[in-house]
């Protein structure tokens, strides 16, 4: 396979660009492999810089339901490109589209819009604060909430895949205030609430995670959760940045049944455009400026360019018969892959919830942190590569999902699993 130009690219870019990225996921340094530079997308599938084709497994890290260039999405965006980008006030479109996010989403009764996840899930947990007049915030380990110091105590995402799952830069007064628990475990996150249950503010989670690799809760845990935050006056936050709108219309909160306080929002809301957003009951959002005091703003929250994408997304995921669609083709990958390590004899543990899929690397059954820990990255590194060598573009670390999308055909969900077969078989014991 040559990779004359990507490889070219990324030396340029590493002159001027930290680790030659502008986000730690994108490098393939965990993989050992220097990163693809991607010219162009369609459908399920991108090319890169070299003319080399792969079926996308990544969508961009979770927006790209629909797949690249989705024509409704282009449309509203070439539409909203001939009448301007940025206006720094407010347009008809913003309210289209946070009515559209209030009445999908089960928890929301209102929302603000913002640029990026991280900036959702910061407001979310400044808001629950002030809401709560509480300090402590209450995450699980090997979940992602974005990049805000508060939440770069052991971290997943980029975090755990390079090693520092807990950031340099944080400082100890801010990491006092957050509290990790373990995923999946009810009876330690009873044993914190019993002993701090006063101070803390919210519990944040990402209903199913997908940042330490993808880990279902299992059954009542986050039913356990709603429970606990209730009885103790704590919020409870949802961060639905990448299970929004891709689970279910409603996301994980629908098919689980479970409603949070607050939902943060990301990803999909935006078609492939740099979006966020954060909602829930009416009395907590009022609490925000300017109908109330706790302050919050960005220039281009709301932009016209991404409001429109997303709109155009929702409008095509409103079609309900889209997610059982999806369904079928995940679990025919979920099946194939799992029918593939087994024929090559593999210990590989797959987990997959709905469209977000993983197959971790060890025999240990995973459920939190400490168990997708137990992954062999170096295996999963081999694996990658054999994959990508193949045409198949997963994600470059064993701690992340791959996402199955709207435009994957059967056809290349069956041509991904004769891939795995040859990469399983392909693997030193
Ligand atoms: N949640 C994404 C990765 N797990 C974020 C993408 C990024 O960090 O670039």
């Amino acid at each position: 396979m040559n990779k004359r130009n990507s490889v070219k690219m990324f030396e340029e870019a590493q002159k001027y660009i930290p680790g030659g990225v502008n986000s730690p996921v994108r490098a393939f340094k965990s993989v050992g492999l220097n990163p693809v530079f991607i010219k162009r997308g369609r459908g399920a599938l991108i090319e890169d810089v070299d003319g080399n084709e792969y079926i996308d497994f990544v969508g961009s890290w979770g927006p790209l339901l629909l797949g690249h260039l989705r024509r409704e999405v282009v449309a509203a965006v070439t539409e909203c490109l001939e009448v301007g980008t940025s206006f720094g006030a407010p347009t008809e479109k913003e309210t289209i589209l946070a009515k559209m996010i209030v009445e999908a989403v089960p928890s929301v009764e209102m929302v603000r819009l913002v640029s990026s996840g991280t900036e959702a899930t910061m407001s979310a947990a400044r808001l629950a604060r002030a809401y709560t007049g509480r300090k402590k915030i209450v995450k699980f380990e090997g979940c992602y909430h974005g990049h805000a110091d508060m939440f770069l105590i052991k971290a997943g995402s980029g975090a755990l895949t390079h090693g520092v799952p807990t950031s340099p830069g944080v400082p100890e007064e801010t990491a006092v205030n957050t509290i990790n628990a373990g995923f999946n475990d009810l009876d330690g996150i009873e044993r914190i609430f019993s002993s701090l249950g006063e101070e803390i503010a919210a519990v944040i989670v990402e209903p199913v995670p997908g940042n330490m690799g993808v880990v279902p809760p299992g059954p009542g845990f986050l039913q356990g959760l709603r429970q606990l935050t209730k009885r103790h006056g704590a919020l409870l936050i949802f961060d639905e940045v990448i299970t929004g709108f891709r689970l279910s219309y409603g996301g994980a909160q629908e098919l689980f049944g479970v409603i949070p306080d607050l939902t943060c929002m990301g990803k999909i809301i935006g078609g492939g455009l740099p979006v966020g957003a954060y909602g829930g009951k009416r009395e907590i959002m009022s609490l925000l400026s300017p109908s109330g005091p706790v302050y919050q703003a960005g220039t281009l929250s709301g932009n016209p360019l991404a409001v429109s994408a997303g709109i155009a997304t929702l409008k095509v995921l409103a079609n309900k018969d889209l997610y059982s669609e999806l369904e079928s083709k995940s679990a025919r990958l979920a099946r194939g892959l799992a029918e593939a390590a087994g024929t090559a004899g593999r210990d590989v543990f797959f987990t997959r919830v709905g469209s977000m899929l993983c197959g971790f690397f060890t025999r240990t059954e995973v459920v939190n942190y400490e168990t997708a820990c137990t992954a062999d990255t170096e295996k999963y590194a081999t694996f990658f590569k054999k994959m990508l060598e193949q045409g198949i573009y997963l994600a470059p670390s064993q701690f992340e999902a791959a996402f199955v999308g709207q435009a994957h055909t059967d056809e290349m969900i069956d041509r991904t699993v004769e891939a795995a077969l040859a990469a399983f078989k392909a693997l030193e014991d």
